[in-house]
């Protein structure tokens, strides 16, 4: 078993802005609880841990998600059919849209968002397929000081109606794979900036898929700004695009990441088995 006295695993940062690779770890057999604190602690810090060539069975994937904490079962994803805590992201041969493709973090619509996701790849495309990341840390802290102090006394409102509800091209286009738009009502106000639970660091979080306005601002108001923050927080020098390969995990943090599922492998077959861990309420 991993601990800290004999740590097998070594965590290495990316080349890009986010995210650390995790090796030599078998996420099956080595997640004592010293191996979870450590790997919780440097999900807070690099935002998404990246793993390789883990053979894991979906009660395996199970476990090793339940070892950071509850399973929130995503209402809207379909299910593998015997495991219902685990959610397809699936893109067949004849979709054309895909799950994910453009930034955004997930569950921002909720009011207690979801801490983050280990999605495990199971089929991926000879070529494309691949997985932007971005790192909400470093957006926040390569603003100005006088932006950064206006953004502190903020909060914004985000929903899923115009993702996840009825009238939604997104669901329309996702061939059956995204389902319950009745349960697409609830919005949350959430901090522009939060302080993040495990790191205590201030991240940004708004994001393109989620946020519709700034509170007490219109939509048309609040554009302009949430457009220049978007701009700002996907520069390159905040990102890493992370190539997978069956057996590939990325364990991201919802709360310091935002995500991009570049869909760049039409005709190609793409499975993803995905497990959300439940997160807590956001304060500044
Ligand atoms: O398929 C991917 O790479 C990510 C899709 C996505 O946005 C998600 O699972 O939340
Ligand atoms: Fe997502």
């Amino acid at each position: 078993m991993a601990d800290t006295a004999a740590q097998p695993f070594h965590i290495e940062p990316s080349p890009g802005g986010v995210g650390a690779f995790v090796h030599g770890i078998d996420l099956a057999s080595d997640l004592s609880s010293n191996t979870v604190g450590v790997l919780r602690q440097a999900l807070g810090d690099h935002c998404v841990l990246f793993f390789r060539d883990q053979k894991l069975t979906p009660d395996e994937h199970i476990a090793a998600a339940e070892a950071f904490g509850e399973i929130n079962v995503n209402r809207f994803f379909a299910r593998l059919l015997t495991h219902d805590k685990i959610a397809l992201v699936v893109k067949e041969p004849g979709q054309k849209t895909n799950i994910g493709g453009n930034w955004h973090t997930d569950h921002s619509y909720d009011q207690i968002p979801a801490m983050g996701s280990m999605l495990l790849a199971r089929e991926t495309p000879t070529r494309g397929g691949d997985t932007l990341f971005a790192n909400m840390y470093a957006a926040f802290d390569s603003l100005s000081e006088g932006l950064k102090e206006t953004l502190c006394g903020l909060r914004a409102v985000h929903s899923s109606r115009h993702v996840f509800g009825a009238d939604s091209a997104y669901v329309k286009g996702v061939n059956g794979r995204i389902g319950n738009p009745e349960l697409a009502t609830q919005d949350a106000v959430h901090p522009v900036i939060i302080r993040h639970p495990i790191s205590g660091r201030q991240a940004l979080y708004v994001n393109a898929g989620f946020t519709l306005h700034f509170e007490g601002w219109t939509e048309k108001e609040s554009k302009p700004l949430l457009d220049m923050l978007y701009a700002h927080a996907a520069r390159p020098e905040h990102t890493y695009r992370f190539q997978w390969a069956p057996g590939s995990i990325a364990f991201w943090d919802n709360r310091a990441s935002w995500h991009y599922a570049v869909n760049d492998y039409h005709g190609a077959r793409r499975e993803m088995h995905r497990i959300t861990l439940e997160g807590e309420a956001l304060g500044a």
